[in-house]
């Protein structure tokens, strides 16, 4: 996969793309990542890349023709998705991540200011996304969660094989308690039942822990979770009281 990012401010690529998991996806050639300053495409001696907005109302707005030469001529003759990221796009989700993911070029191009000229979402950019509700400073550090989502999507750049069993588990529940050696710290001991070997009981115990954490702090995510009849059964037990998918995942 390439990915094309545009930004005034390259320099914020720099260290986040050159460690962990994106390192090393680049490093296998599994993802090409390029960061491009569009103010490199600005035409003007000063280099200008943002302008008062017609109108007035005060603030800066980002000019389309350097963003314009930027994309079209990084872009040449392929055809690709355009993604703008905005506070108002849609919302940033791992659906959007996997579909992203499945995509052979990206751009990727980061506002500033009051926005970005309204031409630039009409004529060049196909999509727009949002990582949620709080006030950033700017486009970079989403456009940053988007890769670092996307790229450990791609086939080889976890190292290990994702399963199937845990892609479809890990899915819509949040994650139970994790521990590791000792086996007792400060007086807290580690839950038998994990040092017990029972593997079909571990498991059962950790999909358990996984609704209840998912009841407490994400109750909104069980409506629309893949659940067994035993887990909707153990859902009640533990309280739930509120809808259910209609589409059933009977094997466990
Ligand atoms: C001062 C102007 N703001 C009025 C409340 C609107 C505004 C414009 C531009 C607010 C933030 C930004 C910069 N943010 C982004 O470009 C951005 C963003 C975000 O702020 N939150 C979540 N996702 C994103 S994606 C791009």
């Amino acid at each position: 996969m390439r990915i094309d990012i545009f930004t005034i401010f390259p320099e914020m690529f720099v260290s986040p793309f050159d460690a962990s998991i994106i390192k090393r996806a680049r490093a296998r050639g599994l993802v090409d990542i390029r960061v491009h300053n569009i103010r490199d495409y600005a035409a003007d001696k000063h280099q200008t890349t943002d302008d008062t907005p017609y109108g007035g109302g005060g603030g800066m707005v980002m000019k389309p023709e350097p963003i314009f030469r930027a994309v079209e001529s990084v872009r040449g003759e392929d055809e690709c998705p355009v993604i703008l990221l905005t506070p108002q796009g849609r919302l940033f989700k791992q659906a959007v991540a996997e579909a992203l993911a499945q995509e052979e070029r990206l751009m990727l191009i980061c506002g500033r200011y009051e926005g970005v000229d309204e031409r630039v979402r009409q004529y060049l950019v196909t999509d727009e996304i949002s990582i949620g509700d709080y006030v950033l400073s700017g486009g970079e550090l989403p456009a940053m969660v988007i890769v670092d989502a996307v790229v450990r999507l791609l086939p080889g750049a976890l190292g290990y094989e994702r399963s199937a069993a845990e892609d479809s588990h890990a899915t819509g529940l949040l994650e139970g308690p994790h521990y590791t050696r000792p086996v007792e710290f400060r007086g807290w001991r580690v839950p038998e039942i994990l040092r017990s070997g029972h593997h079909a009981r571990v498991a059962e115990w950790r999909r358990q822990q996984s609704l209840l954490r998912t009841l407490e702090r994400r109750p909104d995510l069980l409506a629309t979770a893949p659940l067994t009849p035993q887990e909707r059964i153990w859902l009640r037990e533990m309280g739930y009281e509120g809808p259910f998918e209609q589409a059933t995942t009977n094997d466990e």
